[in-house]
């Protein structure tokens, strides 16, 4: 008969391996069955421009699970979307830095910024809004906590545009929280909110989200303004705080 030390070993070792076996099955399950609402989401590496999704190699796809499993409980993306020129880099910069900038280069692909706030990271990710990208744009919508649609109010020969992608969008996801941006309010042929509140048919969307339309100015000199790219920072940490 062993003695009592080697049981005690014995059960320990025991333990630890089911904890581990345990924790393996539920970082696989939560990897390959992410339906369980929007924690259950994937990250994966976003497109570049024109080419398919990213190949992994043998390292990446052992390391992805953990990593994803750990981002899961501090990380909220949130996806910026738009098209080209309306303003959605500026505003990511603006988001997270307020240094003065004169002109942004445009996105080829996509382009990703931090913050912080209220213990957690928010993840920014902005996808290009030239036509090629676009069509990509939906396969993101999945792994969002907030939708931000970027508008140039001034751009009037493209509205019907990006009203059309716009809806697009939010008949793939009928309950993702949406904020729409009314950007480049400093321009004097801007479209107020309640032209554009009209001319992008927000009045269509159904009761089931939660929707703001925020007059911005993603400038510099704007930032003490009543459309302050600060209002959308603090209107988006309380928005993803509730989840
Ligand atoms: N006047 C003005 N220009 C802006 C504003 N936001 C962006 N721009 C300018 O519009 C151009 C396109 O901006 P960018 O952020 O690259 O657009 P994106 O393609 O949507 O990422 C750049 O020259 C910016 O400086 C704004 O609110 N007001
Ligand atoms: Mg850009």
């Amino acid at each position: 008969m062993a003695p009592p030390g080697a049981f005690g070993h014995l059960s320990l070792a025991l333990g630890a391996a089911v904890a581990a076996l345990g924790s393996i099955l539920f970082i696989a399950w939560r990897t390959y069955f992410p339906g369980g609402g929007r924690w259950g989401a994937r990250w994966e590496p976003p497109l570049a421009a024109g080419q398919g999704p990213a190949s992994a190699t043998p390292l990446l796809l052992l390391i992805r699970p953990l990593l994803s499993w750990q981002l899961d409980f501090s990380m909220r993306q949130v996806l910026v979307l738009g098209l080209k020129g309306a303003g959605k880099s500026s505003v990511l910069h603006y988001i997270s830095s307020e240094a003065a900038k004169d002109r942004t280069a445009p996105t080829q692909g996509f382009n990703s910024v931090q913050v912080y706030a209220d213990g957690f990271q928010i993840d920014l990710l902005e996808l290009g809004g030239s036509q090629n990208l676009r069509f990509y744009w939906n396969q993101y919508l999945s792994q969002a906590h907030v939708l931000v649609f970027v508008v140039d109010s001034a751009d009037r020969p493209h509205l019907p545009t990006a009203r059309q992608e716009l809806h697009w969008l939010l008949a793939e996801d009928p309950r993702l929280p949406l904020v729409v941006l009314a950007n480049k309010q400093d321009k004097s042929d801007a479209l107020s909110v309640a032209e554009l509140h009209r001319e992008l048919a927000l009045h269509t969307l159904n009761g089931q989200r939660e929707f703001f339309l925020l007059p911005t100015s993603a400038t510099h000199t704007a930032l003490a303004t009543a459309t302050s790219i600060r209002h959308v920072k603090s209107l988006l940490v309380e928005l993803l705080s509730q989840l």
